[in-house]
C-alpha cells in the first residue's frame, strides 16, 4: 500500500470512554465503532486509516509528527486538548498536511471554556455537534482536500 493513501485519525483524552461517558453529550457509539465508521468511509475514497487515541498530549504529538512521513491528512478530535494545547496546534502546523477538526458535541453550545479551539486556526474545516456523522463528513471533507 502506498503511504500516499493513508490518513491519521486522532482522538484525544477520555474519548476511549465513548459509549459510557456522558452519553447524553457524547452519544452511545464506542471508540472502536467510531474508528470503524471512519475506516469504512475512508475506503470509499480509496484511503486507509491509522487510528490513535491517547490520554497523553506528548503521545498525540509524536503520532502527529510521524504522520508527516506516512499520511496525507489528519482528522482530529483533540478532546479537552482542543481548548488548552498550543503544542498540538504547533505539531499540526509543522507537518503541513490538511487537517479536519471534529467534535461530537456542539462545543459552542456548551461551557464558555469550550468555545475556543487552538486547533481551528490550522484546520481546513471544523465540524461540531453532528455526533458520529461528523466523523463521516470529516472523511469526505478531508478527501476533497487531498
Ligand atoms: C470532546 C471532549 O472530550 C471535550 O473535552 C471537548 C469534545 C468536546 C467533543 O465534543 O467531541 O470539549
Amino acid at each position: 500500500m502506498s503511504t500516499a493513501r493513508r490518513i491519521l485519525l486522532v482522538n484525544g483524552p477520555n474519548l476511549n470512554l465513548l459509549g459510557t461517558r456522558e452519553p447524553e453529550i457524547y452519544g452511545s457509539v464506542t471508540l472502536a465503532e467510531l474508528e470503524g465508521i471512519v475506516t469504512d468511509r475512508a475506503e470509499m475514497h480509496g484511503l486507509e486509516v491509522s487510528a490513535v487515541q491517547s490520554n497523553h498530549e506528548g503521545e498525540l504529538i509524536d503520532r502527529i509528527q510521524a504522520a508527516r512521513e506516512t499520511c496525507v491528512g489528519v482528522i482530529i478530535n483533540p478532546g479537552a486538548f482542543t481548548h488548552t494545547s498550543v503544542a498540538i496546534r504547533d505539531a499540526l502546523s509543522a507537518i503541513a498536511l490538511p487537517v479536519v477538526e471534529v467534535h461530537l458535541s456542539n462545543i459552542h453550545r456548551r461551557e464558555e471554556f469550550r468555545h475556543h479551539s487552538y486547533v481551528s486556526g490550522v484546520a481546513e474545516a471544523v465540524i461540531a455537534g453532528a455526533g458520529p456523522d461528523g466523523y463521516t463528513f470529516a472523511v469526505d471533507v478531508l478527501a476533497s482536500h487531498l
